[in-house]
């Protein structure tokens, strides 16, 4: 794979738990595709032992960076500072995933496989068969109509958080939404449609 500089960008908040096996899974799913991989995790002030954790980790995973929030300031605005933290590592692609391991490694390189290969400046990964509560269920389809109705095209996973960006697509997107949005990828995925 022709990528020089891969950035793996990831908010997290009380994952102690999951983090160590899904960060050592990344960096052996996603070396292979390029010469230098960077995990960059923005750690939301967890109350658990997530910093330990990931300061623990950082020893043994010489790709990974961590950095602390300032304050607790929920998901959107966490993985929007790992979104700039990333970008200034100047890579070829910034990927986006969330620190409860939801995706397996294999998916999010396959959406960096499917990146490079088309060329596209952005690959979302959908989650199907999701085992949502009922409420979930209905708020992530009424917001999937309304972007839907708004972008002129259907966005399957509107919120998707295992997302591929090149640089540049990536930076006017940061353009575009507010350093505190609460659900920036639905933002996003309007922007990017
Ligand atoms: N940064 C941050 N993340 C949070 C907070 N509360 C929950 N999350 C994370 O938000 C992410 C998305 O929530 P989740 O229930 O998995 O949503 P889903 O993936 O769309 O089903 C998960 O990784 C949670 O750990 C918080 O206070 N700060
Ligand atoms: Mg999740």
């Amino acid at each position: 794979m022709d990528l020089d500089r891969l950035a793996v960008v990831m908010p997290a908040y009380n994952e102690a738990e999951g983090l160590p096996g899904f960060l050592e899974e990344l960096e052996r799913t996603l070396s292979p595709l390029a010469r230098h991989l960077d995990l960059v995790v923005v750690d939301d002030r967890s109350t658990d032992a997530t910093a330990a954790v990931l300061h623990d980790l950082s020893g043994r995973l010489p790709a990974l960076t961590v950095i602390e929030a300032e304050a607790n300031r929920g998901h959107g605005p966490t993985a929007l500072a790992a979104y700039r933290a990333g970008l200034e590592l100047g890579p070829d692609l910034v990927v986006h995933v969330d620190g409860d391991g939801q995706f397996h490694g294999i998916d999010v390189a396959r959406a960096v496989r499917a990146t490079v290969s088309t060329g596209a400046d952005v690959v979302h990964g959908v989650r199907r068969g999701r085992e949502d509560p009922w409420f979930r269920r209905v708020l992530t389809g009424i917001v999937g109509i309304v972007v839907g109705f708004a972008a002129g095209r259907r966005v399957p996973d509107v919120n998707t958080p295992l997302r591929v960006y090149r640089p540049a697509a990536l930076a006017e997107l940061l353009e575009f939404v507010p350093d505190d949005a609460l659900v920036p990828h639905v933002h996003f995925s309007l922007a990017e449609a």
